[in-house]
């Protein structure tokens, strides 16, 4: 085949776990080999049983490869549990599931970490071994640790999220560390470089928070040329996963919770996608908007969000969507 001298547009997503990893594997499917850059949330990051584990980032790894676990989102398929059991019968931690495979790859980048490789080279040490042709880039190279305010007090990320399944009620968040995190030169190239920039469908206050908070990186989403457009992580008033619209409604948001995010992501966005079981909000939204099944169940369905959602982004690029003003338009 003769080489293609076609211009690649790249395109940055911002993920969290299991819905960006899900948005993402659209993406991938639909672009040319090199043109997407996910940037990963690193807050759900902790350390457990001596090592460092990077959910979002293993589930984007693991989706964007198609190694995933369908059934759970995170962690690996045809999974096996043997370490996890023999760790609980001789009186370890069980509360948090590292699969036999998951964990070969936890012991590799422990090591690797240990020797003095940052996050950024490792991960992309793992999505070439995985023959993933995007890049994938944690938000920054230094520990940013998302702390849970809830009623019950402070709780760690993951002791909030899987041992205590989201119960305690939610206040609010830290993103510890944050000020002393770095933009890497990484990710600041492909934001200064992207031609559309588009928030997945991820919990916007645990997953994509943490990543604008890293100094430097909204302000870089802010002022880029690209059109910004966010895909709602709500689908008829209720999230597709995790607690986003139990969080909402313990921080007083009863209703219209897919206009509750755009106003989360004021001055940031140029458009909006919502799913079709919530079009009767479509009238109140500041910005254009598309309206579709976003319900993303298999590879095809992915694929065709992708599809519409580049589609859409485009269309605020080249001025051919005509819906209300975007942000670039009314300076905010
Ligand atoms: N989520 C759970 O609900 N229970 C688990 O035991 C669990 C284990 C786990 C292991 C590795 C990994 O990469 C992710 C894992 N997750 C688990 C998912 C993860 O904690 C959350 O989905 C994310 O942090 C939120 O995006």
């Amino acid at each position: 085949m003769a080489p293609t001298t076609e211009k690649i547009s790249p395109v940055v997503a911002l993920a969290g776990g299991v819905g960006g990893a899900k948005f993402a594997a659209g993406l991938q499917a639909t672009l040319p080999p090199g043109a997407l850059t996910v940037i990963v949330n690193t807050g759900d990051d902790f350390e457990h049983w001596g090592l460092t584990i990077c959910p979002d980032i293993d589930t984007v790894l693991y989706g964007l490869a198609g190694v995933n676990n369908p059934q759970t989102g995170w962690g690996r398929a045809g999974e096996t549990w043997n370490v996890l059991a023999e760790t609980e019968r001789l009186g370890g931690e069980a509360w948090f599931r590292l699969g036999d495979k998951d964990l070969a790859l936890h012991l590799l980048r422990n090591n690797w970490l240990k020797s003095g490789a940052t996050l950024t080279e490792i991960t992309d040490r793992l999505r070439r071994t995985l023959d993933i042709p995007s890049r994938i880039l944690p938000m920054c190279n230094q520990p940013v640790r998302t702390l849970v305010h809830t009623d019950e007090g402070d709780l760690p990320f993951q002791d909030y999220f899987v041992r205590r399944r989201c119960e305690p009620t939610f206040h609010g968040l830290t993103f510890v560390g944050a000020d002393n995190a770095a933009l890497a030169p990484e990710v600041a190239e492909s934001l200064q470089s992207a031609a559309q920039i588009i928030i997945c469908p991820s919990n916007p206050y645990l997953s994509v928070d943490p990543i604008l908070s890293v100094p430097g990186l909204g302000d870089l989403v802010r002022a880029s040329a690209a059109p910004v457009v966010a895909v709602s992580p709500i689908v008829g008033g209720r999230a597709v996963k995790g607690p986003v619209a139990k969080m909402m409604r313990e921080m007083g948001h009863l209703e219209h919770l897919p206009l509750t995010v755009v106003e989360h992501y004021a001055g940031l966005l140029d458009g909006f996608v919502i799913d079709q079981q919530d079009r009767a909000d479509e009238s109140r939204f500041p910005l254009p908007t598309l309206t579709t099944d976003t319900i993303m169940t298999d590879l095809p369905s992915k694929r065709r969000l992708a599809v519409e959602v580049l589609q859409f982004t485009q269309s605020l690029q080249n001025g051919s969507c005509t819906a209300n003003a975007p942000r670039h338009q009314n300076g905010q």
